[in-house]
C-alpha cells in the first residue's frame, strides 16, 4: 500500500527504548496526595485502608503484567521491577510507564469501595510515573533499600510529629522539637513521653509493602490424585488384558502387573509436597541479604 504524503511525521517520534539487559523500575506516585488524603479523611500519618488499597492495586498490576517480578510500595508511591530480559512493548519507556500508571489509577478507582467503604470518592486520583534502568542486581537492591530507608525515616518522623500534635503541641512546636534530631531521640521520645514502642507499630507502616511471587510448599495427598489415575489405569489394564488374552501372553507378565499394583497400593495416602509460586503482600526487611536469599527466585527471572 502506498504511503500517504503525511507519513513523514513519524520521523518526529523519537525512540525511548530502555537499555537491554537492565532491570527496569517503573515508579508511580500519587499526584497531590497531600490534598487527596485530607479531602478523603485519611488517618494521619498512616491510613491502613488507603495503604491496603494501594497494595490491592499493585497486586492487580502484577497479575496483569507478569514481567513484573517485584513491587515495593510506601505512602502514595509504588515501584514496579520489570525483569532484565523483558521485551514487553519492546522495552519502550512511554508504553511501559503509561500502561502501568493508567492501569494502577483505574484499579484505585475500581477497588476504592472495597477498602474505603465509608467515604465517597470526591474526585479522581492521578499518578505520575517514571522509568529508570538499573544495570546490576546490586544497584537494583540499593534502589529498593533507598525506598525502604526513606519509608523508615518518613514514618518515624511523621509518627513523632502527629503524636506531638495529638498531645496538644502546635505544628510549629512539633517541628521545632524534632528539628535535627536523630533516630534514637525519636524512638525515646515516643517511648518515654507517650509509651509507644516504635518497633511494635504495624510492620506495614514501618517497612512498607512488598508484592512478589513467593515459593510456597503445598502438601497434597497422593491418594486423591491416584484415584483418578487408578481409574484410568484400570481401564487401560482391562484393555491390555483383553489384548493379552487374545495374544495368549504368559503368566509372568500377570505377576509383574500384580507386583506393580501392590507397590502402588503401599503408596496410597502418602503426602506429597508440591511447590508453587503465589502472589503475596508482605511487610518485611528488604535491606538485609536474608530476604533475597529466601526468595532467590525473584532476581533469577
Ligand atoms: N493522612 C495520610 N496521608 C497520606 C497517607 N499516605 C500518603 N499520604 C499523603 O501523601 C503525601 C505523599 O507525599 P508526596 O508524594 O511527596 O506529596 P504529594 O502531595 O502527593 O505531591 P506530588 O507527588 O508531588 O504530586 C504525604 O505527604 C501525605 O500527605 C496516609 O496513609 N495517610
Ligand atoms: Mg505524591
Amino acid at each position: 500500500m502506498a504511503n500517504s504524503r503525511y507519513e513523514y511525521v513519524k520521523q518526529f517520534e523519537l525512540s525511548d527504548t530502555l537499555l537491554p539487559g537492565c532491570w527496569i523500575v517503573i515508579r508511580i506516585d500519587g499526584r497531590g496526595f497531600t490534598r487527596y488524603s485530607q479531602e478523603h479523611g485519611f488517618a494521619k500519618p498512616n491510613d491502613s485502608r488507603a495503604l491496603d488499597l494501594m497494595n490491592t492495586c499493585a497486586l492487580d498490576v502484577m497479575k496483569e503484567i507478569p514481567d513484573i517480578v517485584f513491587a515495593y510500595g510506601v505512602s502514595d508511591e509504588y515501584s514496579f521491577v520489570i525483569r532484565k530480559t523483558s521485551t514487553l512493548y519492546q522495552r519502550r519507556a512511554s508504553k511501559l510507564v503509561s500502561t502501568i500508571v493508567s492501569y494502577f489509577a483505574a484499579c484505585y478507582v475500581m477497588n476504592w469501595d472495597t477498602h474505603i467503604r465509608s467515604v465517597k470518592m470526591r474526585y479522581p486520583p492521578a499518578f505520575d510515573g517514571r522509568a529508570v534502568c538499573y544495570p546490576t542486581d546490586e544497584i537494583l537492591r540499593d534502589y529498593l533499600c533507598w525506598r525502604q530507608v526513606d519509608c523508615h525515616i518518613n514514618n518515624q518522623y511523621n509518627t513523632c510529629f502527629w503524636t506531638l500534635v495529638g498531645s496538644g503541641k502546635s505544628k510549629t512546636e512539633a517541628q521545632n522539637i524534632l528539628k535535627g534530631t536523630l533516630s534514637d531521640f525519636k524512638n525515646e521520645l515516643l517511648f518515654k513521653d507517650f509509651g509507644i514502642n516504635y518497633n511494635s507499630l504495624p510492620a506495614m507502616f514501618r517497612k512498607g509493602s512488598c508484592v512478589y511471587r513467593k515459593r510456597v510448599e503445598e502438601v497434597v495427598m497422593k491418594k486423591k490424585e491416584e484415584k483418578k489415575e487408578e481409574k484410568k489405569e484400570e481401564e487401560e489394564e482391562e484393555e491390555e488384558e483383553k489384548e493379552e488374552e487374545k495374544e495368549g501372553k504368559e503368566e509372568k507378565e500377570e505377576e509383574e502387573e500384580k507386583e506393580k499394583e501392590k507397590e502402588e497400593e503401599d503408596r496410597k495416602g502418602e503426602e506429597v509436597i508440591r511447590c508453587k509460586f503465589k502472589l503475596v503482600v508482605t511487610h518485611e526487611d528488604i535491606i538485609k541479604d536474608k530476604f533475597w536469599k529466601e526468595n532467590a527466585n525473584i532476581l533469577k527471572r
